[in-house]
C-alpha cells in the first residue's frame, strides 16, 4: 500500500475547488479537499512544492504517522494553509483505507452512533417577507433546522444572502477583486430581533433556528444581541465576535443564555482549547478540511465531549463535496454531535464531484460506499479552469474597515 503519487486538481465548476488525489502502487486512489476560499493557490503550492514530494513511497495505511510527520515534522506549524493541506492528505488516506478494506469511513471510525446527521439549511431574503418564504421552503422539505439571514435595512448590501437566481445557497467569494459590504452595528442590532420575531410568529417553535453574525460585534454588543434574541429560543448565534479574542466569550456568557457557536476559522485543537476547556461556547464549528482532517478533528470533538460542548461543523459551499462527505462520516459516529451545516453546491459542481450522500426528512447520511463515497471526474474538472475570486470586505459607514 505504498503511495505512488500525489496530485493536485484545481477546478472552478461554479466556484474554485482544490482536490488532492493520492494513488497507491496498487492503483487505489483517495481524494481530500484542499480548498481555502479566496486563498486557493497558496494551498496548491504548499501541497505541490512541500508536501506531495514527502508522501511518495510512504505506507498509505499509516495515517497517524503521516499526520504526525507532516505536523510535528514541520518547524512552521498550524495556520489555515498548512492545516488545510494536512487535512487533504488525511482525508485522502482515510478514503484509500476505506476502499482497500471495502468499508465506509464511518465504520472504520467505530460505526454509526445515530441513524442520520441533522443538518441546517440556509434561508435568506432581501426583506423579511422574502426570508419567510425561503424558510417555508426548507420546512416543506423536512428540514429540522434553518439558519436565517436577511438584508439589514439601511445598508446597501449584506453578506450571507443568496444571490437571486442561484437557489438555496449563496456564493461567498463573488468577484475577481474583493467587493465592499457596508456595516453599521446599530442598524443590525435593531433589526435582528425583529427578523427572529417574524420567523417565530409565522412558523412557531417546532424547529431549530440559527443565525450567523460573521464576527461583526464587540463583546457587549454580542451580549445585547444574545439577550434580545432570548425570547426566540435560538439553537445558536454563530461567530458573534472576532474569534481570536477568546476572553470576549466570557463577557457574552455573563449576560445571555443564548447558545454560542464559533470555530469555522480555527485550524487546530490549540485554537479551541481555551474556549472548550472553560466552557465558554456551546458548539464548536471546526471543519474537516480546515482543521487537519478527520484524524485531528476527531481529537477536537473528543475534547469538546469532555466539556459538554457539542459539534456543529462548518459546511459552506466553499468546502467541497469531498470534505462535506468526510464531515458526515465523522458526524455519524461522535457522541457529542450537535448539528451539521449544509449549504449545498452550485451547478455545475455536480458534474465534477459524484457523491453518494443522501437527504431524508432533515437528516443526511454519507452512504455505505467504501471510503468517503465521493469520486472526482478529472475530465469534467479540466473543463472548468481556476478563476481568481475573493470574499468581500466590510466597511463602516465612514469608510473604515470593519471585522470579518
Ligand atoms: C459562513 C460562510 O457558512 C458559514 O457559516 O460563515 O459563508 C463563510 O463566510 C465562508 O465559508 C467563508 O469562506
Ligand atoms: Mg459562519
Amino acid at each position: 500500500m505504498k503511495i505512488a503519487s500525489a496530485d493536485v486538481i484545481v477546478t472552478c465548476p461554479g466556484r474554485n475547488y482544490v482536490t488532492l488525489k493520492i494513488t497507491t502502487e496498487d492503483g487505489v486512489t483517495g481524494i481530500g479537499d484542499a480548498t481555502l476560499n479566496g486563498r486557493e493557490l497558496s494551498v496548491v503550492s504548499y501541497l505541490r512544492d512541500h508536501v506531495c514530494p514527502l508522501l511518495v513511497g510512504r505506507d498509505a495505511g499509516r495515517i497517524n504517522d503521516i499526520w504526525q510527520y507532516l505536523y510535528r515534522g514541520a518547524y512552521w506549524r498550524r495556520g489555515p494553509v498548512t492545516m488545510t493541506a494536512i487535512a487533504a492528505v488525511d482525508c485522502a488516506l482515510w478514503d484509500i483505507l476505506g476502499k482497500v478494506t471495502g468499508q465506509p469511513v464511518h465504520r472504520l471510525l467505530g460505526g454509526a452512533a445515530r441513524d442520520g446527521v441533522m443538518i441546517y439549511g440556509h434561508a435568506s431574503g432581501g426583506t423579511i417577507d422574502e426570508l419567510l418564504d425561503d424558510v417555508a421552503g426548507y420546512l416543506d422539505q423536512g428540514y429540522k433546522a434553518v439558519r436565517v439571514q436577511a438584508a439589514v435595512p439601511g445598508l446597501d448590501s449584506t453578506y450571507g444572502l443568496h444571490h437571486p437566481g442561484t437557489g438555496h445557497t449563496y456564493e461567498p467569494a463573488d468577484a475577481a477583486m474583493p467587493s465592499d459590504n457596508a456595516w453599521h452595528t446599530p442598524y443590525y442590532l435593531d433589526f435582528a430581533p425583529k427578523m427572529m420575531k417574524a420567523v417565530r410568529d409565522r412558523f412557531g417553535y417546532d424547529f431549530h433556528l440559527l443565525h450567523d453574525v460573521h464576527h461583526r460585534l464587540s463583546p457587549l454588543e454580542a451580549a445585547q444581541l444574545g439577550k434580545s434574541l432570548e425570547p426566540y429560543r435560538m439553537f445558536w448565534i454563530e461567530d458573534a465576535t472576532p474569534a481570536e479574542d477568546q476572553e470576549a466569550f466570557r463577557t457574552i456568557r455573563q449576560h445571555t443564555t443564548t447558545p454560542l457557536a464559533v470555530g469555522e476559522v480555527f485550524n487546530s485543537i490549540w485554537d479551541c482549547q481555551y474556549l472548550i476547556g472553560n466552557r465558554l461556547i456551546d458548539y464548536i464549528r471546526t471543519s474537516v478540511s480546515h482543521t487537519g482532517g478527520i484524524t485531528h478533528l476527531r481529537k477536537i470533538f473528543d475534547l469538546a465531549d469532555l466539556h459538554g460542548v457539542r459539534t456543529g461543523s462548518h459546511g459552506a459551499g466553499d468546502l467541497s463535496p469531498v470534505s462535506f462527505a468526510a464531515a458526515l462520516h465523522l458526524d455519524l459516529t461522535v457522541p457529542n454531535f450537535g448539528i451539521q451545516e449544509y449549504m449545498g453546491h452550485l451547478d455545475p459542481a455536480g458534474e465534477v464531484f459524484k457523491t453518494s450522500y443522501t437527504f431524508e426528512d432533515g437528516y443526511m447520511h454519507p452512504g455505505d460506499a467504501p471510503g468517503l463515497g465521493v469520486e472526482i471526474d478529472e475530465e469534467a474538472a479540466a473543463r472548468y479552469p481556476y478563476e481568481p475570486r475573493y470574499l468581500p470586505v466590510n466597511r463602516r459607514l465612514d469608510g473604515s474597515m470593519h471585522d470579518w
